[in-house]
């Protein structure tokens, strides 16, 4: 375990390559279910360079007319997001050790291309509860700053496996996803070969 700032915990190679495989199989059929769609920023409806979906109670999604928010239900298809695959339930669990389950896992698909600017995750009701991700496929250039968006930042590479809690005095810390470095890893897993370069779940609680 690596903790580069306080409250920001990096665990590289958290999942084992049979561990990704399963868990990409997983995400495979959670996007089967509840398929990859495009947010856009709140007013300007700027399109978002990654593609999402969600398992879990209630989704992240954003859209130029209601902004950033979380819902029950999936834009397109109208049906309830799928259920957290257990293996990411048993993460937070042991990683976080918060007394609750998730009730939101954000499933972002990166091309080559895609970033993610530098963002609070702050649509949540609950910032008692730590944030955490798993990354599969590409490594990331991934940055974590402070409470400011301007103030200094802290690279940090994300590969396939790894991952990273967001908790305590880190919660509501500034950070974003420079760039994919597809060239330097592994593709995704067969399951999710083709969709893109890298996924992240984002596990959190919200209420
Ligand atoms: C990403 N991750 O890794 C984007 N947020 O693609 C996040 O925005 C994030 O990794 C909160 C906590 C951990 C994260
Ligand atoms: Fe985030």
């Amino acid at each position: 375990m690596h903790e580069p700032i306080p409250g920001v915990r990096h665990m590289p190679g958290f999942l084992d390559a049979s561990a990704q495989a399963a868990l990409a199989a997983d995400i495979a059929g959670v996007i089967a279910a509840a398929p990859l769609f495009v947010s856009r920023m709140p007013r300007t409806g700027v399109p978002m360079s990654v593609r999402m979906t969600n398992c879990g109670s209630l989704g992240w999604m954003s859209d130029q007319e209601r902004g950033y928010r979380y819902e029950t239900h999936h834009p397109d298809t109208g049906q309830p997001w799928p259920a957290i695959p257990p293996v990411l339930l048993e993460a937070w669990g042991l990683l976080t050790g918060y007394p609750k389950p998730p009730e939101a896992c954000l499933v972002n698909v990166y091309d080559a291309e895609a970033r993610m600017g530098l963002h609070q995750d702050r649509d949540e009701t609950d910032f008692d509860a730590p944030i955490l991700s798993v990354s599969l496929g590409a490594d990331c250039r991934f940055r974590v700053g402070g409470l400011k968006r301007a103030g200094p930042t802290v690279p940090l590479i994300l590969s396939s496996g790894d991952a990273l809690v967001l908790g305590g005095p880190a919660r509501l810390y500034f950070h974003g996803v420079d760039k994919i470095l597809p060239s330097l890893t592994a593709p995704l897993p067969p399951p999710l070969m083709g969709l893109g370069a890298r996924v992240n779940l984002t596990l959190r609680r919200v209420s």
